[in-house]
């Protein structure tokens, strides 16, 4: 134990409130700031050990993305920029939920169990988003790598899909890019310049995009890059954090679940509009037509738009690559039903999540994964990038092909492959929009969605609700799946799935049907289920009507 005295003297500065337990869940820790000094300093300290192990950068991120600016949260970055793997998860919580006595027994465990060398040397990249207690907490990272003879570099401010491209970056010697905030611009804005040049003539009306900053990191990171994008992109930001609160009103998740646009931003009829999440990895895009009714285009229309857009250049390039679509219970029937029935491609359904999307995406020469909500990006496999290589290389290509190719090339090159990115996924729809001289009301007439509702319920204990087929039964409690069932039969197109949450504590209740009237109507019925089988506290789920 010797060897761990200065983690043992350190990690005193960093004490674990007694009898406090976290769960690393599906986007890592998150809970109130006041709580995760402890859980910072021992992230830094498996991100260290994880580094040895894996012999590469590591990254950790400290934010909590969409949730309020009183919480905080961190995630930890694998080599090749995606989630740490399942197994390390593990790791993650036992060494969070270590009383203090123990902490350093459990880091022996971990080095044991996972065969570390100690004298290997360990460097990891740290991030952190505008939250007030950002600063401090991202310290205690700090802290942690140093007290375990790691070196780290601070990137300060940047976004999330930022970070997980500098791990990338740094693990690939720069075959991804260069491993600064500016390699980042420079990389995405040459890629989307490159694209918008098959989009000439386009007005100032037509470059120009609201952008709803959540008044946090994305927004600080859209004025940085301005300047790269030469005006091809004219982005009138709000929400930029200089009067509002971080995710207050505002923000993707927002304007998702409220189904309405945020507050802070001046809509004209018709105007193209976005909204990034707190830590800018999740987009959705909306308007509001004519007669003041809001349109919002979420991570379904995003994923179909930028599949369809590839299975064009596919054809026409006369590429023989699989492309699949990676979707979540929660997408919407209407985009399940265009992609496999018109488009024709391969949908997959996976349980929530990113890191299970982004597995399911690898699968395929060409996966195109989005939730609902709006955290998406495309994985290219290494053959079918070889193959695009070659093919732009190939001095007997027809134009139509050369073009073809070439604008797969740069749509590559524009696309954050480590993890869904809402910085480089609006240049993507950017360019696609530009290229296939389409509108926002275009695109959003690809398919009309099925009117939906979300609700949560509170219940004693979430654990009680065992889910299968991607989250799309209920195992147990007893009866409840027999429930839904039977109230999902009284409404017309209807589908309904209840799951719990893995981020906040709650089972989360999702329906949809032909009438936005059913849809509500559905998801409160369901809501009871929850509340009478699964222990529900508190006050029976109200009617929204
Ligand atoms: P949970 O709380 O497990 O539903 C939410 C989102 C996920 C994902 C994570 C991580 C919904 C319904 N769920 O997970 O899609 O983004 O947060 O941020 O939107
Ligand atoms: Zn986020």
């Amino acid at each position: 134990m010797a060897q761990f005295e200065g983690v043992f003297q350190k990690s005193k500065l960093h004490p674990k409130p007694g009898g406090l337990m976290l769960q690393y869940g599906t986007a890592g820790f998150r809970a109130q700031a006041k709580h995760l000094d402890h859980i910072m300093f021992r992230m830094g300290l498996l991100a260290t050990l994880r580094s040895k192990k894996t012999k590469s950068t590591i990254g950790v991120m400290v934010t909590a993305s969409h949730n309020p600016e009183e919480d905080n949260g961190v995630k930890l970055i694998d080599p090749m920029g995606e989630m740490v793997a399942a197994s390390w998860e593990d790791h993650a919580t036992q060494l969070a939920n270590a009383e203090q006595e123990s902490l350093l027994t459990e880091l022996e465990n971990i080095i044991e169990k996972e065969t570390i060398d100690m004298n290997e040397p360990a460097s990891v990249y740290i991030g952190k988003d505008t939250r007030p207690s950002s600063g401090s907490l991202s310290q205690a990272v700090v802290d942690g790598v140093s007290s375990l003879g790691g070196k780290f570099h601070d990137y300060g401010l940047v976004t999330t899909p930022q970070l997980h491209y500098m791990v990338c970056c740094r693990n690939t010697n720069g075959c991804y890019g260069s491993a600064t905030v500016e390699g980042y611009y420079q990389k995405l804005s040459h890629a989307f310049l490159q694209l918008t040049q098959n989009a000439p003539n386009r007005t100032d009306d037509q470059k120009r995009l609201v952008v709803d900053g959540a008044n946090g990191i994305g927004a600080l990171k859209m004025r940085e890059m301005e300047a790269f994008l030469r005006s091809e992109l004219q982005v009138v930001l709000s929400n930029d954090g200089s009067r509002g609160k971080l995710n207050h009103l505002c923000g993707a998740d927002h304007v998702k679940v409220q189904q309405k646009p945020p507050e802070g931003l001046t809509m004209g009829a018709g105007e193209r509009c976005c909204s990034f999440d707190g830590d800018a990895d999740r987009i959705v895009y909306y308007y509001t037509d004519s007669d003041g009714r809001f349109h919002l285009q979420d991570g379904d229309k995003i994923g179909t738009l930028i599949s369809t857009y590839l299975k064009e250049l596919l054809t026409q390039a006369g590429l023989d690559l699989q492309i699949a679509v990676v979707q979540t219970a929660y997408a919407n029937g209407s985009s399940t039903r265009y992609l496999e029935d018109v488009m024709k491609v391969t949908v997959c359904c996976t349980k929530t999540g990113v890191k299970h999307l982004h597995h399911a995406a690898q699968q395929y020469d060409i996966g195109v994964y989005f939730e609902a909500n709006g955290h998406g990006t495309v994985l290219f496999s290494k053959a079918a990038q070889k193959q695009i290589l070659e093919l732009v290389k190939d001095p007997n290509a027809n134009d139509e092909k050369k073009r073809a190719v070439k604008l797969l090339d740069n749509t590559i090159n524009l696309i954050n492959q480590t993890v869904g990115d809402a910085i480089s996924d609006m240049l993507v729809i950017e360019a696609v929009l530009a290229i296939r001289g389409m509108s926002v009301q275009d695109w959003d007439a690809i398919y009309t969605d099925l009117p939906n509702r979300q609700f949560k319920v509170k219940v004693s204990d979430r654990c009680v609700i065992d889910t299968t087929d991607a989250e799309r039964r209920a195992v147990t409690p007893v009866g409840l799946q027999e429930a839904i069932d039977s109230l999902v039969k009284k409404y017309k197109q209807a589908r309904a799935f209840v799951r719990p949450s893995g981020t906040e504590d709650v089972v989360r209740v999702y329906a949809e049907a032909d009438t936005q009237k059913g849809a509500d109507s559905l998801a409160h019925e369901v809501s009871l289920a929850v509340y009478r089988l699964a222990g529900g506290v508190g006050d029976e789920p109200k009617s929204l009507h």
